[in-house]
């Protein structure tokens, strides 16, 4: 099998202007054969905002809380990554063949680029976002490990990538807002990564009540406890340390690396706040979303 090469790092490629990771770029025109099953889920995130949690918590949901069960694959084989394309690794796509219904599916992509097959079925969305200075910071470090990312520089140089829309899946502030938009006329559940924090079981909640399931008490509060960033960080199922040292690299970062809202402080500087604050209302000016920057 081809292995990527340690320090690959190919330039990221735009397409239809969204810059994309290399690998990626080529699933773009695959998936508009995607065919879609009426029963998918599917859960959409700009990069680092939960994906991972809420793919663990829906998968539990699905397996009425059986650890074994959800202890059967890694998430990546369990949850579809849509676009997902390394060498020496599983497309997305071929993944997606080898797993029955109902399915659960991961993107990352913005509203442009999604197979329009999703949209036309009324697929079930379930779309998590973070606020974007913990996504910043967790962005750059994820950066480092995954190794199918260019170099992001130094934090500074990353910042300004970030801010002006240049990472891959390109601005955060767009992605945020058009998910918002399309709740408006989809079946979406909109949930913030903040609000997990704060109340994970009432998140849970809804999530089974949006996938049409009931589940009893304790068993939401399993759910809860073996969903925890703890629980999650120990599971190599989970963890992402399946994943060839070639592509992520987890003595760089761990991908379940701290698993907190407010974590940005540490790495932000004064100066960058103030820059990013005064840019953040520029770009989110008449939006009614709000994010919790600290808990
Ligand atoms: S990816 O690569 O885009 O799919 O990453 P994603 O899963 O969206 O986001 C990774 C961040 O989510 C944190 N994480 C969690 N936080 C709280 N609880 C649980 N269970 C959990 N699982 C993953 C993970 O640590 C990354 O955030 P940071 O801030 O880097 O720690």
């Amino acid at each position: 099998m081809e292995q990527i090469e340690d320090g690959s790092r190919p330039p990221l490629v735009s397409v239809k202007g969204i810059p994309l990771i290399k690998y990626f770029a080529e699933s773009i025109e695959l998936l508009k054969n995607f065919q879609v099953w009426p029963d998918d889920v599917l859960i959409s995130t700009y990069p680092k905002s939960g994906t991972t949690w809420v793919s663990e918590i829906l998968d539990m949901i699905y397996h009425g809380g059986d650890q074994e069960k959800c202890q059967r694959a890694p998430i990546y084989d369990r949850v579809p990554f849509l676009e997902f394309k390394a060498p020496g690794s599983r497309s997305g796509m071929e993944t997606l063949q080898e797993i029955p219904a109902p399915r659960i599916l991961k993107t990352h992509l913005p509203l442009s680029l999604l197979p329009q097959a999703l949209l036309d079925r009324k697929i079930k969305i379930i779309y998590v976002a973070r606020n974007a200075k913990d996504v910043a910071v967790s962005y750059f470090n994820f950066y480092k490990m995954a190794k199918v990312h260019p170099d992001p520089g130094t934090w500074e140089e990353f910042l300004e990538t970030f801010m002006t829309g240049k990472v891959a899946y390109g601005s955060w502030y767009q992605h945020v807002l058009e998910w918002q938009e399309l709740s408006k006329r989809h079946p979406v559940l909109y949930l913030f990564y903040e609000d997990m924090k704060k109340d994970p079981k009432r998140e849970i909640q809804k999530i089974t009540e949006f996938v049409g399931q009931s589940l009893p008490e304790d068993i939401l509060d399993r759910i809860v406890q073996q969903t925890s960033f703890k629980k999650m960080k120990e599971n190599p199922m989970a963890n992402y340390t399946t994943v060839p040292n070639g592509i992520m690299d987890h003595s760089i970062s761990p991908f379940m690396r701290k698993g907190t809202t407010g974590d940005w402080k540490n790495t932000f500087t004064v100066a960058q706040n103030e820059r990013f604050d005064a840019d953040y209302e520029k770009k989110m000016a008449g939006s009614d979303l709000h994010f919790d920057m600290e808990l």
